[in-house]
């Protein structure tokens, strides 16, 4: 079966140096807020795939995002993120997301004995929460 996305015009990634997930960008060239989105995601360094859509004809936004609308965000997994401003957030979230479960694993790999959840719980909930990810999971340093 083919996905709207495979048939729909594909570009090249417009992010440069990190590949973190298989992210596709549902566009037009033509959109402000498809712009925003990109712009962000180049400065982050985000790579990414552009599917460029007719927003006024075309099926295939539909199927990522009910409204119709772009910009859309599919993950790899096909989760869609949705409306520029929740996209900004949502790319945002999930750097810091990285930053944080990479610090906190490399804490309890090289210094399993300090207690750091006993006094930092919310972080301890947000370690806990990214540690299950495959993502995380995949990467994760070697147990002891
Ligand atoms: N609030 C939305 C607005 C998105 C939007 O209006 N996109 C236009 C293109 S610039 C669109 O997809 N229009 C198609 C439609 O309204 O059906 C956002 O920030 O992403």
């Amino acid at each position: 079966m083919t996905s709207a996305l495979d048939s729909a015009t594909l570009l090249p990634g417009c992010g440069r140096a990190i590949k973190l997930i298989g992210m596709k960008l549902i566009g037009s060239l033509a959109s402000p807020y498809v712009r925003k989105v990109r712009v962000v995601m180049a400065e982050k360094k985000l790579d990414f795939q552009l599917v460029l859509e007719d927003v006024w004809g075309s099926d295939a936004i539909l199927q990522s995002n009910p409204l119709g609308k772009v910009p859309c965000l599919v993950m790899e997994g096909g989760e869609a993120v949705f409306d520029s401003r929740v996209i900004v957030e949502y790319l945002h979230y999930s750097l810091a997301d990285i930053a944080l479960g990479c610090v906190t694993g490399y804490l309890d790999f090289r210094f399993p004995d300090v207690d750091w959840r006993a006094h930092h719980r919310h972080l301890a909930r947000h370690h806990d929460k990214l540690a299950v990810r495959p993502s995380f999971v995949d990467t994760a340093p070697p147990k002891a």
